[in-house]
Formats: C-alpha cells, sequence, structure tokens
C-alpha cells in the first residue's frame, strides 16, 4: 500500500517536474523547407553571452521559472522592480552565425548564448506553424511568447517545432538558450580537431502548411536499377487517407497513389530518365502533390552500388577523386552555411580535379547539398561520432542515432549524396563495435540505396624494411565501402617510406582512402624534408600517389583537406597560430604547391576513365 502510494507521488512529481521544467518534444522533422510556404527569421537577434547560466537556473542551482528567467523576456513593471537582464538593449547577433567569429570577445567561448526576436505572424485559419531550425550547436532550447517549446540535442541537424496554436498575430516572441559546452556524453563529445563554433549557425524559419501536410518523402531509384523508381510519403495530420500524385513533367511521368490510415503511402513505378552522374547532373522537377498540399522540388536521378571491390555509378565503374572538407566559409572566417559558400568551396574541389567531397566530420547545411546536385559533385555525408564516444551509454547511441536520422530525412533525395557515414577514427572495443554496428543497421534499413561506410585506421606494422598497412577492423565487415585514414610520413615515418607500404585487406570491398595529408604554411619555402614548408606537404602528396597506385582495391580517395581550418588544437606559433595548415588551399583562398600536384593525379585519373 505505502510502495503504492509512494509510486502514485513519485509520478505526480513527474508530472509537475515536466510541466515547470518545460521537457517539450521536437515535431516530426519536415522535409525539403524551400519547398514550402515559408517566412524566414534571419537577420539580428538579440543576445545575452551567459557564462554562468544565471538567465537558466538561480544561485543555488535550481530552474528559474519566474520573471527572472530569461526565457520570459520580462520587462519591469514599475520603477522598482528588480530585473537584470534585458534582451532589447543587449548587442546583437547575426543569425545564421557563428557567435565566435562576430565578436573578438567570443572567439573561445564555450558555454550558453540566449537569442531573442520578435515577429508578427497573421496565420490565415486552417494552416498549421511550424518554428524550424537548419541546425544550432549544440544543445538548443527554444522558447516562445515566454513557455518552452521543447530542446534539441546534436548542432549540425534540423528541427522543429509545432507552433499553431501558440502564435498570435502580433509581438511574439523567440527565445532561444543554445549551450555549446563540450562533455563527454556528448556526440561528438569533448576531443575534436575543429572549432567549437557555437550559435544559430543556420537559417530559422517559419514553415506554414496544411491541416494534412507532406511531412517527407522518398523518391529514388530501386536499388541496383536505373529504370525503376521506388519510394514511400508519409502525410501528417488529420486526413491521412488522401490521393497523391508524383509528377515529374520533363519525363512525361505523373504517378497517382493512395495513402493508407497512417498517412503512409508506397510506389513503384517504370521512368525513362536521363541520369544524373558528375558529367551531366541532370535534375528535374519533381512535383508531390496531395489532395491539400503541391510540394516542389529538384531531383536527380541515379544508381550507386558495390561490386566486390569496385564503386558502380548507374552500372559502371568510377573512381571517386575526392576531397575532404570542414563547414567553413571560403573567404571570411566562421561556418559556411549559404549557397554562395556552398559554391565557391566546390568550386574549388572541382578546380582540383573532384567529382566527389567528403564532408567531415558531421552534417553540412542543406545548401551544400542542393549545391553539390547542381554541380555533379558526389558526396560523403557523415555523423559526428567522432575519435571518444561514450560507447556504453545508450542515451549517446540514441543521439547518434538521431542525428544519423535527421541527416538522412533532410538529405535522403538528394542524388549527390552517395555514402552514409557512421564514425571517424573511433577506437576498437567491443562497446564500440556494437555501438557502430547499429547505426550502420539504422542506415541501411532506412535507406537500402545508398552506401555506408566508416572512416577507419588500418593495423600500422612493419616487415623487413617496409611499413605493412592491413585493414582487419571488425566492423569493417556491416560496411559497404571501407574508409580508412592514413598519415604515413606525417604522424609517423617520412614521406618517402608510403612508396614501399604493402597495403593488405580482409575484406573484398571497395576502399577509399578517407584521409592522408600533411601540414604546410602557405609561402613558407625550403627542402622536401623541412616540416611545415610547401615543400614537404607537395613531396608527401607525391609520395602518396606512389603508394595509392599500387592498391589494387582502391575506388576512391579524399586527402584531408581542402582548405585551412582552425582547431583549438594546433598551437605552434607562427606555423600553426590555432589553424590546421593541412589545407591545399589556405583559409585567403591561396593554393598550395600540393594543390597541383593532387590536381594532376586527378586529370591522369580521369584521363584513365575516359578511355
Ligand atoms: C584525422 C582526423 C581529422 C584531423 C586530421 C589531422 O585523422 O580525422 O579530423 O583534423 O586527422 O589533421 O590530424
Amino acid at each position: 500500500m505505502f510502495k503504492l502510494f509512494r509510486r502514485l507521488l513519485q509520478s505526480i512529481f513527474c508530472v509537475v517536474f515536466l510541466v515547470v521544467v518545460g521537457g517539450g518534444q521536437v515535431a516530426p522533422l519536415i522535409t525539403n523547407i524551400s519547398g514550402r510556404h515559408s517566412t524566414s527569421l534571419d537577420g539580428p537577434w538579440h543576445a545575452i553571452v551567459d557564462p554562468y547560466d544565471t538567465g537558466a537556473f538561480d544561485y543555488h542551482g535550481r530552474p528559474l521559472t519566474d520573471h527572472s528567467a530569461f526565457f520570459k523576456n520580462h520587462k519591469p513593471e514599475s520603477k522598482s522592480e528588480l530585473v537584470e537582464y534585458d534582451f532589447d538593449s543587449s548587442a546583437t547577433l547575426q543569425v545564421p552565425g557563428d557567435w565566435n567569429t562576430q565578436r573578438e570577445s567570443l572567439l573561445f567561448y564555450e558555454g550558453s548564448v540566449w537569442y531573442e526576436r520578435s515577429f508578427d505572424y497573421a496565420r490565415p485559419a486552417g494552416r498549421r506553424l511550424f518554428l524550424h531550425f537548419d541546425a544550432a550547436n549544440y544543445l538548443a532550447t527554444v522558447y516562445l511568447n515566454g513557455e518552452e517549446l521543447g530542446r534539441h540535442e546534436g548542432g549540425f541537424t534540423p528541427f522543429d517545432f509545432e507552433v499553431t496554436d501558440r502564435v498570435r498575430p502580433r509581438n511574439n516572441f523567440v527565445v532561444v538558450r543554445v549551450d555549446n559546452t563540450r562533455r563527454a556524453d556528448q556526440v561528438p563529445a569533448v576531443l575534436t580537431d575543429w572549432w567549437n563554433y557555437g550559435g544559430i549557425t543556420r537559417p530559422v524559419t517559419l514553415v506554414d502548411v496544411p491541416e494534412t501536410f507532406v511531412q517527407d518523402y522518398f523518391i529514388q531509384l530501386e536499388k541496383g536499377s536505373t529504370r525503376r523508381i521506388n519510394g514511400w510519403l508519409q502525410l501528417n495530420g488529420p486526413q491521412l487517407q488522401q490521393k497523391v500524385t508524383i509528377r515529374i513533367p520533363e519525363a512525361g511521368l505523373s504517378k497517382t497513389f493512395q495513402t493508407n490510415s497512417k498517412g503512409r503511402g508506397e510506389f513503384s513505378f517504370d521512368a525513362d530518365l536521363t541520369l544524373w552522374s558528375p558529367e551531366n547532373p541532370k535534375l528535374y522537377d519533381v512535383a508531390i502533390a496531395s489532395e491539400s498540399e503541391e510540394v516542389a522540388d529538384r531531383m536527380g536521378f541515379r544508381s550507386i552500388e558495390v561490386r566486390r571491390t569496385k564503386i558502380l555509378l548507374n552500372g559502371k565503374p568510377i573512381f571517386l577523386r575526392g576531397i575532404n572538407l570542414h563547414e567553413e566559409a571560403p573567404l571570411r572566417p566562421g561556418r559556411a552555411w549559404s549557397e554562395d559558400d556552398a559554391r565557391t568551396l566546390l568550386s574549388w574541389a572541382k578546380d582540383l580535379g573532384c567529382n566527389f567531397v567528403r564532408l567531415a566530420h558531421y552534417p553540412h547545411s542543406e545548401a551544400m547539398l542542393r549545391m553539390a546536385d547542381q554541380m555533379g559533385i558526389m558526396v560523403w555525408g557523415e555523423v559526428p561520432v567522432y575519435w571518444v564516444i561514450e560507447w556504453e551509454n545508450p542515451a549517446a547511441l540514441r543521439n547518434a542515432e538521431t542525428q544519423l536520422s535527421e541527416m538522412m530525412t533532410r538529405d535522403h533525395n538528394r542524388a549527390s549524396l552517395i555514402i552514409y557515414s557512421v564514425a571517424n577514427e573511433t577506437p576498437i572495443s567491443g562497446a564500440r563495435n556494437t555501438f557502430l554496428e547499429r547505426l550502420i543497421q539504422d542506415a541501411h534499413s532506412s535507406d537500402p540505396t545508398r552506401l555506408v561506410s566508416a572512416a577507419l585506421q588500418a593495423h600500422e606494422g612493419v616487415e623487413g624494411n617496409h611499413i605493412t598497412m592491413r585493414i582487419s577492423d571488425p566492423v569493417a565487415s556491416d560496411l559497404d565501402v571501407v574508409g580508412i585514414n592514413e598519415y604515413i610520413g606525417w604522424y609517423s615515418h617520412l614521406p618517402a617510406d608510403a612508396d614501399t607500404a604493402e597495403w593488405k585487406s580482409d575484406y573484398v570491398k571497395p576502399l577509399i582512402m578517407s584521409e592522408f595529408g600533411g601540414d604546410a604554411l602557405f609561402g613558407y619555402h625550403g627542402d622536401a624534408l623541412t616540416r611545415w614548408t610547401e615543400e614537404y606537404q607537395e613531396s608527401f602528396y607525391q609520395h602518396q600517389i606512389t603508394m595509392l597506385k599500387r592498391i589494387p582495391f582502391l575506388s576512391g580517395t579524399a586527402p584531408w583537406v581542402l582548405k585551412d581550418f582552425r582547431s583549438p588544437r594546433r598551437m605552434l606559433p607562427h606555423f600553426e597560430d590555432y589553424f590546421n595548415r593541412k589545407g591545399l588551399i589556405t583559409d585567403h583562398g591561396e593554393k598550395k604547391k600540393a594543390f597541383f600536384v593532387l590536381r594532376e593525379y586527378y586529370r591522369e585519373q580521369q584521363a584513365r576513365e575516359a578511355h
């Protein structure tokens, strides 16, 4: 009896706690925001930098719920009332944008910043409204008109909240607390070799949809086919059983089907399409029309498969001439996010001779994927399961799975995206293997049309007078393509030692050398054995290429990295100054000598493929 009473009290406490503290949920993710009716909330937002989380907790660490909580955006009601914060007179930060490069004092800042902006919105009757964030790094807690909508964890994927019944015609205010504190139980955890840019780093929009709307859809060529489309669609709202039509006017296609009582419809039909490829990145206008809504998209169609050690695009073997990219703006400091940023970065990759980019080490913006679609560049998309994660923590696994699913939901109609990567350089252990296997399984089951990979490491040894590299990571047995990062000649040995390195794999699978590289300070010259010179980096690439040409199961390369990028781990004065200098191009756009070595190799590869 007493036990029962205690349990009852506990449940009451839980409910009260949830009501008081909030704990709202993000809504199911809406795909293709640019194809909807939407209003941008980008621009200057008021911002309060709050290193001690004063806006969230009182002096004894208890969550604030009264007027002193910053999300209340409270104004003193009398001349005597004490209110120790004020958004209106606080300086602004641009959204989208990281805070680190908007104010000198915030360059190294890690902690909370409160953002606020107001807006008016006349919602037409019968429409639903969602507040959509393309990304905020890392933990975002979102409030509207003084009430919590919910929170989202993960710095690089989109999320939204339904605000239909909460928005009023005038004087709404959104408050977002963004906290980029690094913590061991997060994904990524505490160690990364990139800048922890904080803030609302990508666009924010109000998305206006009908009561029943097309939440998501997946329209792809069936695995192994270049002539048959397969897919599904998901409605959200009260009228789940509807007639839905997929139209591709240029190809003379119009297919109608019915959704079931859960709002899901599946379809499959023949389609005679010009296939998407780097040589001809053909995109079609696709209309997805339910009885209540029409969503417009631009999509390419291609197949991607693996046969033994080869990667096949549209049924033909292809070598991935790639480069790694961080999401840093090309010619100004800070995070990249815009279409122009994407165009410049991908043009540099094209200039290098690439047909492929590895978007390291987290999902880049949707603008990047759409630009890759347009420019004909294949993409490796990755989740930030980087170095060390709490492998045994179920919450960390759930977090990684959610980030993977959010990336896939956003990008699963992009032709350019051919590979999902679930991890980078993670140390082998039973718990880590189980964690990664789960992610690999998730990726395969929710999208059987794409390839799944991970950037692993080979076992390095020495036999006689040469280096041996053996690919034996047990996780590779579940992957379609094996990615290997190696730094022979930079972190171990000297560049020339790569010439005779012997590669062996325990798996009959394609290999992508997903990283190799060395640092060079642009304009610093010397002989090829002097660290930090352009000549060292140039010679490093020459020897790597000698080695790569001898690996029979190699199907692609993505050296590290296109552009010098900021990293707090790189402190050496003069040469690094908080930059990783493995770029082939500087942060100002200058090309280093090694750029031309790689370009030559890629030109040869391309010529070989053309014959
Ligand atoms: C790696 C990591 C990458 C680093 C790079 C380096 O293996 O995957 O994130 O930035 O090496 O420069 O050491």
